[in-house]
């Protein structure tokens, strides 16, 4: 039997025709956090979900790769999924050696099925404190999870609201593995980018050398909106400049629980180069520093060099 789903009644549908950006990526590009949903009578959305999507499948991720020239993606688990990573597995499994994986795991996932994933390409886990998604859990929790995959070599996603930095601080700055903030720690731009908020999210980086940032979301941190999403860019360029070889960046297709507007991805590829205003930088973001994390042995020789 299989189940269908209704979405949520006020979900926004990822653009059907983004616009072409006029930036071209460099050769070897990654979208380091984009998603897959369902389908839901294949995979079924999770119980636990907070929210129902519209289907996502990876035909039309990997077609928008393919207009939009990444050559790589990792593909991230949401929330609706749960820890049933079928759907990413899937995903994985079809794009082959050109994306990787970061999974949801619970207390009692076995070896087994650890090594499994880790063969589909899955490279880490991903901790969801952010509570309209998931349901955050105590700090041992969590070490139970970092013990689990401590084998894999695996890494650690953290995805949270910038109130949880202060007092979840001692557990993040505890986590023996890299560790990936995603859309850096959700600062609030309307706030100055020399403000207290984001200045302890750099002071984190800044004191530890295992965390890095993904300096996406513009489309969810912003409120001056697109298509420049100028709000948000100040504090993406600061981050970028001054951790160069630690930040990643991706598109957050099909970017769950937008309220405000979809964004049109042309005009999200299109900030690169004003958050990384050098090739450099930009060679940095898109193709060096997830490549080394996410693809270490198919590095070749000039990447190695400059990193
Ligand atoms: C994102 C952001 C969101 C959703 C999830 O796993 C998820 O459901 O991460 C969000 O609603 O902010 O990165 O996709």
């Amino acid at each position: 039997m299989t189940t269908t789903f209704e979405p949520d009644a006020d979900w926004l549908v990822y653009l059907a025709n983004p616009r072409k950006p006029e930036y071209v990526l460099p050769p070897g590009s990654v979208d380091a956090h984009c998603h897959v949903f369902g389908p839901g009578n294949v995979f079924p959305y999770a119980p636990e979900r907070k929210y129902t999507p519209v289907d996502a499948p990876k035909e039309k991720l990997f077609a928008l790769h393919d207009f939009l020239g990444f050559d790589r993606s990792v593909i991230v688990q949401a929330t609706c999924h749960g820890a049933d990573n079928r759907a990413l597995v899937d995903a994985l499994a079809a794009a082959g050696d050109r994306a990787r994986g970061v999974a949801t795991i619970r207390p009692g996932v076995s070896k087994a099925e650890l090594a499994d994933m880790h063969e589909a390409g899955v490279r880490g886990v991903r901790f969801n404190f952010v509570r309209r998604l998931a349901d955050p859990k105590p700090d041992e929790y969590y070490r139970g999870l970092v013990d689990l995959i401590a084998e894999f070599g695996w890494h650690i996603v953290i995805y949270f609201e910038a109130a949880d930095l202060a007092e979840r601080w001692d557990f993040f700055t505890s986590l023996p593995t890299v560790i990936v903030v995603d859309h850096m720690g959700r600062p609030d731009v309307t706030q100055p980018v020399d403000g207290p908020g984001f200045a302890l999210f750099q002071r984190l980086m800044r004191e530890h050398e295992n965390v890095w940032a993904k300096l996406s979301g513009a489309e969810r941190l912003s409120v001056s909106g697109p298509p420049g999403y100028d709000d948000f860019v100040p504090f993406a360029a600061l981050i970028a400049q001054a951790f160069p070889d630690r930040v990643i960046w991706g598109t957050d297709w099909p970017h769950p629980n937008m309220k405000s507007h979809m964004p049109d991805e042309g005009d999200l590829v299109d900030l690169v180069p004003r958050i990384a205003p050098t090739e450099d930088l930009q060679r940095r973001l898109l193709v060096a520093n997830p490549t080394r994390l996410y693809w270490p042995a198919g590095l070749c020789q000039q990447e190695g060099d400059a990193t």
